[in-house]
């Protein structure tokens, strides 16, 4: 039994009636009261996810003195792990370090001492897709004033309206759907739950479906952009992790890893990702303790929230268990049934992965956004066209039950680079809306230095649906794609967006 549970910020309203909020506020103004160079400092703490700090308009005021000594910014600074399959227990460890010190604080200050971090549920029912009230008053039922509000979150329409846009920006739980941690049936951004295989990793190019969707689109959407588009603090790494409500972002984020793996999922077993990036050479997870001494872990020992003695109130899937099983829905629109496990396995095992279509230049995206002709391969989109209609032919032979997935079909952005992460757009293919894309993670991915590989980033996103439905209505004779990619809110004048390169892709068992 774990000793502490993390609960809904939204129980009470999410007021300062909900006592998780009153003591987080209580915390976060001791760390806020301590400078810089301490390691238990809420400043400190930011700096860990990202010290990339431009002007910052307060409140809060942001301090950038004392800095600490090079040691200590070598151990912690700018570790967040993202674009990687660390990207869930990194974050683990660091919701879990800021926890302790804050329940630390909490206790010397009278509060409860099984307080816990409160995670943020925007996909819960009625107001939880907005952010709670706590987060947006100005003063503390005290009269102190309110930590919890900082004045760089202006939201997604940019006028300090606090929500998760949902169904606007196609914001769901479909990953909690994923079957594989890593490198497994493909399905959302990156083909599998926690992220691609890396090493150390501050900004790789290609995110798993959990950082993908929801993760990025919540960070944008918060932070928002100033009227010139500029991104609020949420909106980007290198600042997220000075807004309190970036830990109860995490915390849900963590409790959906949690509840895909109650749910039977499991996280890798291979030793390169238990032993974390040390087993690959590379720099270790440091976290700092209440008592400043560094706490160093790695994956297997945050692979469940038992072996850090937490778990959370609600660990249920938040997706209807009759949709689950994409793959079968799919089969179903062709009228035919399958035996999931079984097909599944061939297809993980099996799966080619092939480009079969590509553009011929560089994009670039201004505020009016981009458009450009991904022509087809014509041998490599056959093998498309003739594994849809394999599963035409079997329900025209009256066999219900499939013995090959049709292939899946990839729209890949690649090479996207720039410097403002805050831009969110729509995608589509042949005037079919594809999905939105959220540059969170832009800047960092662009840039060449020692950390960083300036590839810029990778985005994919999965066509399978339109093509299917392309086929369905015999419109799958195509030689090009249509592509067209709008902002859906600001590009800076002066921002630099481009895209090396617009390919698709098809992964099947041809
Ligand atoms: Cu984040």
């Amino acid at each position: 039994m774990a000793t502490f549970t993390r609960k809904n910020a939204w129980n009470q309203n999410g007021t300062f009636h909900n006592p998780d909020l009153l003591w987080y506020a209580k915390g976060v103004s001791v760390m806020q009261s301590r400078s810089l160079n301490d390691q238990t400092s809420w400043w400190f703490f930011a700096a860990i996810h990202g010290n990339r700090w431009p002007n910052i308009p307060g409140p809060p005021l942001v301090p950038t003195t004392p800095q600490p000594s090079q040691g200590l910014i070598d151990q912690y600074w700018a570790q967040c792990q993202h674009g990687t399959w660390f990207f869930p227990p990194w974050h683990r460890g660091y919701l879990y370090a800021i926890e302790n010190i804050l329940r630390e604080i909490i206790q010397s200050l009278g509060g409860p001492g099984d307080w816990t971090l409160p995670y943020w549920n925007y996909f819960g029912p009625d107001n939880q897709y907005k952010i709670p009230p706590a987060f947006t008053v100005q003063n503390l039922p005290d009269g102190d004033l309110n930590p919890l509000l900082v004045a760089a979150r202006y939201g997604p329409n940019n006028d300090g309206n606090i929500f998760v846009p949902l169904s606007s920006w196609g914001i769901t739980q479909e990953c909690q759907k994923d079957y594989d941690f890593v490198g497994g049936n493909s399905n959302g951004n990156s083909g599998d739950y926690g992220g691609a295989e890396t090493g150390f990793e501050h900004f790789a190019s290609l995110f798993g479906d959990l950082e993908w969707n929801p993760h990025n689109f919540v960070h944008a959407a918060v932070g928002g952009q100033t009227p010139t588009g500029r991104g609020g603090l949420m909106s980007n790494p290198e600042t997220a992790g000075l807004d309190p409500i970036f830990y109860l972002h995490h915390c849900n984020i963590d409790r959906m890893w949690a509840a895909w793996n109650s749910s039977g999922k499991a996280n890798p077993n291979d030793p390169n990702w238990l032993s974390g990036p040390t087993a690959s050479g590379d720099r270790k997870f440091y976290m700092p303790k209440p008592d400043r001494t560094p706490w160093q872990y790695a994956p297997d020992v945050v692979n469940d929230t038992g072996q850090l003695n937490y778990t959370y109130d609600n660990l249920s899937l938040g997706i209807p268990p009759e949709l689950a099983g994409r793959d079968a829905l799919r089969l179903r629109n062709f009228g035919l049934t399958m035996d999931e496990t079984r097909l599944l396995s061939t297809m993980n095992l099996n799966a080619n992965t092939e480009l079969v279509g590509a553009n011929s230049s560089m994009t670039t995206l201004d505020a009016t956004g981009a458009r450009t002709t991904v022509k087809l391969d014509s041998k490599g989109w056959e093998t498309v066209t003739k594994s849809l209609t394999n599963t035409f032919a079997a329900r025209i032979n009256n066999s219900p039950a499939a013995t090959n997935l049709p292939d899946q079909v990839y729209l890949q952005l690649e090479g996207v680079k720039g410097n403002e992460d805050s831009i969110v757009c729509s995608v589509s293919i042949n005037q079919q809306y594809v999905g939105h894309i959220s540059l969170f993670g832009l800047y960092n991915a662009s840039i060449k230095d020692s950390q960083h590989g300036g590839a810029g980033l990778t985005i994919r996103l999965d066509i399978t649906k339109i093509v299917d439905q392309m086929h369905l209505s015999g419109m799958a004779e195509l030689n090009s794609l249509d592509v067209l990619i709008q902002p859906v809110n600001i590009v800076a004048e002066g921002s630099e967006l481009t895209i090396d390169r617009v390919s698709v892709y098809r992964k099947g068992l041809m």
